[in-house]
């Protein structure tokens, strides 16, 4: 096959002073970084839907995307043909990982046996690829949202025929993860949610959305899957009222309907900003009862009230980020999925590579500050000051479960009543952020 990207080269690191473009200044992949490598902490995954299927239309015009290796069409050989292409950008690219929907990668057939099959074919090409290249799937999902069958949603359809066939969807997109030894399968949530509760029968919808996550687990474990299950909070967007809100919001539904042990949270920077929460807000909650599993690394626009999913280009996000994946050990089976897409204006194929440079050097340089963050100490040790009075006496007999309202009452009567306490000190905390960045 002929390069489609015959004037790039392999993405050198070549450190924070080099000009070249094509170049990484902060990503160097085997240097490391509290015991792991950047490789090993980051692992970066490319989207499939973003940076091979997005024509970049928007709902004011056309598409812009120049991607001279498809031939626009729906052929399953244009399918084969692109995965090779994707290959190739990403191995030259450097990222270890990539993520796809079962209709970004394979076209939809006549019916559902025809899809299926599509989708075997390219899939074989997946393999053929992954074993070439050493990249490995970091998740796929079902597309349960593009085509009209789903307009009321998949799993919460209010047509019982339609949560059939996703399931039927979703059950070979599984054994598709299966067998490309996917490190996760997500299970975002396109329509499942409402436009409007006068015509909407929400309990039923989202019990019926429980039992559909509780037959997926079954399979899972039926076919020995071995992969994470994660669902990806969103608040809205197709739908005006996702069911999967935020991060709380899936939370407390995976423990409601006992699934909690079986799925973590695929969070999304964007999705969290629309939900009115910073990113930092969701990973904190997500991590708190042990369900960060993996990210959509993007970022919104201030100005711009949708999911612009553009590139992450913060570097007090990807900061705040990896603290909190420092902080909960590293992941396991997720990583830092690029689910973004370039403006319709860098229609370019070699702004792709911008556009995941950029991302991959933010969230090194992230990773790298929020480590010197940690090794200062000095962030850690205000915090805990903070909390220096349940260190011992009576905040520490309370946190042991020795105290009652009834002794409180007592211990708050046999003193003088509290003050203020020492100052919260935010901006002194924001200097020290500032002074490691
Ligand atoms: C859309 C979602 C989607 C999921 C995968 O907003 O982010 O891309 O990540 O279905
Ligand atoms: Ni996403
Ligand atoms: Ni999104």
């Amino acid at each position: 096959m002929n390069p489609s990207f015959p004037e790039i080269s392999k993405i050198p690191f070549e450190g924070p002073s080099s000009r070249n473009p094509l170049a990484f200044k902060h990503y160097d992949s085997a240097k490391v970084i509290e015991d792991r490598t950047m490789a090993e902490h980051l692992r970066f995954s490319v989207a499939y839907w973003h940076t091979f299927r997005n024509i970049l239309s928007d709902p004011f015009g056309a598409g812009t995307a120049i991607r001279p290796w498809d031939d626009g069409s729906n052929s399953v050989e244009n399918a084969c043909h692109r995965a090779r292409v994707a290959f190739e950008f990403i191995e030259k690219l450097g990222a270890p990982f990539y993520a796809f929907h079962d209709r970004d990668v394979a076209p939809e057939g006549a019916s559902l046996a025809e899809s299926n099959r599509n989708l075997d074919a390219v899939v074989k090409v997946l393999k053929e690829e992954q074993q070439r290249t050493g990249i490995k799937l970091l998740w796929a999902t079902a597309c349960l949202f593009t085509h009209p069958r789903f307009a009321h949603g998949a799993a919460t359809s209010p047509n019982a025929d339609v949560f059939v066939y996703a399931a039927a969807q979703v059950k070979k997109a599984i054994e598709v993860a299966h067998e490309l030894g996917a490190e996760g399968y997500v299970f975002w949530g396109g329509r499942e949610g409402y436009s409007s509760l006068w015509n909407t029968d929400m309990k039923r919808e989202v019990d019926h959305l429980a039992k559909f996550l509780h037959m997926a687990v079954d399979y899972k474990k039926q076919i020995g899957f071995q992969g994470d299950f994660y669902i990806e909070p969103k608040p809205r967007e197709p739908t005006k009222h996702q069911y999967d809100f935020d991060a709380a919001t899936c939370l407390n539904f995976l423990r409601e309907y006992g699934l909690l042990e079986h799925f973590k949270l695929n969070l999304e920077t964007n999705h969290a900003t629309l939900a009115g929460h910073a990113m930092h807000h969701e990973c904190e909650v997500a991590a708190a009862a042990g369900a960060l599993g993996s990210v959509d690394a993007n970022t919104g626009d201030e100005l711009i009230g949708w999911d612009t999913d553009q590139f992450p280009t913060s570097l007090y996000l990807a900061t705040q980020v990896m603290l909190t994946i420092l902080k909960m050990g590293g992941f396991t089976k997720g990583g830092l999925n690029f689910d973004a897409k370039v403006r319709r204006e860098s229609f370019e194929p070699v702004d792709l590579f911008y556009a995941h440079i950029g991302g991959m050097d933010v969230f090194a340089r992230g990773l790298k500050i929020a480590a010197a963050i940690r090794a200062d100490g000095r962030l850690a040790e205000l915090v805990k000051n903070r909390y220096a009075s349940w260190d011992v006496g009576i905040g520490a007999a309370i946190e042991a479960g020795q105290e009652d309202f009834t002794s409180l009452e007592k211990h708050a009567l046999s003193q003088p009543d509290p003050v203020q306490h020492t100052s919260g000190r935010q901006e002194l905390f924001e200097n020290i952020v500032n002074e490691l960045i």
